[in-house]
């Protein structure tokens, strides 16, 4: 037992009746217990060693081969009210639900260990940091949690005598995927998750409280808590650095926007990481809106991942890194799909079967991931841990668009930019389970992970950006519009910088616009295009293009989407008849 805390030693004392483990184990953060646990991990193949040389302090786990992603269809959010979750959540009374999942915890952890992970969102003494404690019967989710978050003594010290925290709740019982609920009780402060033992559902730090729990908690307290990546600008010889956030669905490219580096012609500029999924935004005293990053780690998509894309990411995975559901080579390294390195000649692939490159079958799950620390990450920012955050000149908004979306566009102002958010739509990916390449809408890249009714959630916007004396400026970009035979038009990662660097002139009012029915789009010679190759100004122009039937598509679609909406602000509707009446 390594606190005092009444609250917490009761309801700890509470959980494990209900949870039967053979034992607790109170959770130090310290390295020694780091390598105690993984050598019991080791033991019972739940982690696999990865050869220390080339990767030190990395290990290799594999989930159950149905369990993979988050699943949206078995996550709740369960307010005493239902019209108080919405329609774009799924919703049982908080009573049935307890009991229901009593049913599921009644003796789940019989024969295991409860382990005790208190844990910091936010950086350790910092004013906008929150406190959790994560009951768990997994290693590999206390290993996950050391790395994603603050743990252990530091988060008592925190925490004190405070009843102020979040409780919560894991066990991956028998892992049956009909049983599997990833549950939020906002107003008594818990997340109860069982049947799992995949990332987004179980590290109860990252989507679970950082996202759906903070925002609720964030609507009451008046900030906000985003689906957002972080990242800094430095123009080297000013020494200024301006800060930018972005919202993209999962798997949309945060974490390489956070990370990228800029294109050889844009010497004068170094971009750092400040955070890769989410943002908790506050406004300062200077009437400015600042963002901390809550997270310590980064929980990154890997297929994808080279030296070529983004070599920031994959230099954040060569030391004290977890990889999942990826391919375990012969001589216990990791590759994938897309790792920019040769397939092996043989490997175990993410279900532990015997994999060579002539099959037709995946040696990494699209949705396998690495689990690392911040401070590995060349590029990190020197203010990644500042307690104040740093100040936002703009938002962006993005997803997968093959067609419509331009390159990228300014909204008018603030609650045009809402707008924008509100409207976003993008291709599904396999970060969640269920159909991958469809189009939803997916406001804010939030509808996933807000913890309350997202009309609600856009009202708070809306009066967010009234208490914003020094708004930041609101974009929307996509990387993702496709030509005739299917591939990419923009070349993306890196050269995504170019796309920044016109949003920097606008938040400086250094570029002149042109003024269209969407917003400002950037006239196709203000992008720079120096040393792109087999890319033109002719494409540039292709991918600012607006098409009059694409959007008259589009304005049909976002009346059916604002249709789901039982409180939808009526700002969202002049929003719309504003666009409507700007094509006419
Ligand atoms: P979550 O961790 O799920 O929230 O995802 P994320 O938004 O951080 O996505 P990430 O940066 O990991 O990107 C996911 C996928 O998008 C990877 O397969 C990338 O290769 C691809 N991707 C990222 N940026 C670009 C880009 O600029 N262009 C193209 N074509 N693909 C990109
Ligand atoms: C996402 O799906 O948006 C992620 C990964 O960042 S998870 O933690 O599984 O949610
Ligand atoms: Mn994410």
């Amino acid at each position: 037992m390594r606190t005092t805390n009444k609250s917490v030693l009761n309801w700890v004392d509470e959980m494990a009746s209900l949870t039967k483990p053979d034992q607790i184990v109170w959770i130090d953060g310290s390295e020694d217990e780091m390598n105690r646990l993984k050598e019991e991990a080791f033991s019972t193949g739940e982690l696999i060693e990865l050869d220390q040389e080339a990767l030190p302090g990395c290990v290799y786990h594999r989930t159950a081969v149905n369990d993979v992603a988050r699943v949206e269809h078995r996550t709740f959010i369960c307010t005493g009210k239902k019209e108080d979750a919405g329609h774009t959540n799924n919703w049982m009374a908080p009573d049935d639900m307890y009991q229901k999942l009593r049913g599921l915890f009644d003796g789940s952890m019989v024969g295991r260990t409860m382990y005790v992970i208190p844990y910091i969102m936010g950086s350790v003494g910092s004013p906008f940091s929150r406190i959790g404690v994560e009951l768990t019967d997994s290693i590999y989710v206390v290993l996950n949690m050391r790395i994603m978050t603050r743990i252990g003594d530091v988060a008592w010290q925190q925490l004190g005598d405070s009843q102020d925290w979040v409780r919560c709740l894991h066990s991956k019982a028998q892992l049956d995927e009909e049983n599997r609920y990833i549950v939020h009780f906002p107003e008594d402060n818990a997340i109860w998750s069982v049947n799992s033992g995949y990332g987004g559902n179980v590290l109860l730090g990252k989507k679970c409280f950082a996202l759906r729990i903070a925002s609720y908690l964030a609507k009451h307290e008046g900030w906000m808590a985003e689906h957002m990546l972080i990242l800094g600008i430095e123009n080297i010889e000013t020494g200024k650095t301006q800060y930018i956030t972005g919202a993209f669905p999962s798997a949309c490219g945060k974490t390489n926007l956070a990370m990228l580096i800029p294109p050889a012609y844009a010497k004068g500029y170094k971009v750092y990481t400040v955070g890769d999924d989410i943002a908790w935004m506050r406004v300062g005293d200077d009437g400015r809106l600042y963002a901390i990053n809550p997270e310590a780690g980064f929980f990154g998509v890997a297929p994808g991942t080279s030296m070529k894309s983004n070599p920031n990411a994959l230099l954040s995975t060569k030391s004290d890194t977890i990889f999942t559901n990826v391919a375990l080579t012969d001589d216990k390294k990791v590759w994938w799909e897309g790792m920019g390195v040769p397939a092996p000649a043989h490997a175990m692939d993410w279900k532990g079967n015997d994999w060579t490159p002539d099959m037709d079958v995946k040696a990494a799950n699209p949705n396998s991931r690495f689990t690392a620390p911040a401070r590995n990450c060349p590029s990190i920012s020197p203010k990644w841990e500042d307690p104040m955050g740093v100040p936002i000149s703009a938002i962006l908004f993005g997803g997968r668009r093959a067609q419509l979306a331009p390159l990228v566009y300014q909204a008018y102002d603030w609650n045009h930019g809402v707008f924008i958010g509100a409207t976003m739509a993008s291709e599904t990916t396999a970060a969640a389970s269920g159909a991958v390449g469809v189009v939803r809408r997916d406001p804010m890249a939030m509808l996933p992970f807000c913890g309350y009714n997202m009309g609600d959630y856009f009202q708070h916007w809306l009066n967010m950006g009234k208490k914003i004396k020094h708004q930041p400026q609101i974009f929307n970009v996509n990387w993702f519009r496709i030509d005739d035979q299917g591939r990419f038009i923009w070349p993306g990662f890196g050269d995504n910088f170019r796309v920044l660097e016109w949003i920097l002139k606008r938040c400086n009012d250094e570029v002149e616009a042109q003024n269209t029915p969407i917003g400002y789009l950037p006239y196709a010679e203000d992008i720079n295009l120096e040393g792109l190759d087999n890319f033109s100004r002719s494409d540039v122009e292709e991918l600012l293009s607006i098409e009059p039937d694409l959007w008259a598509v589009e304005i049909k679609g976002i009346e059916e989407h604002f249709a789901n909406f039982d409180r939808l602000p009526a700002e969202l509707l002049s929003q719309l008849n504003n666009l409507k009446a700007r094509f006419e």
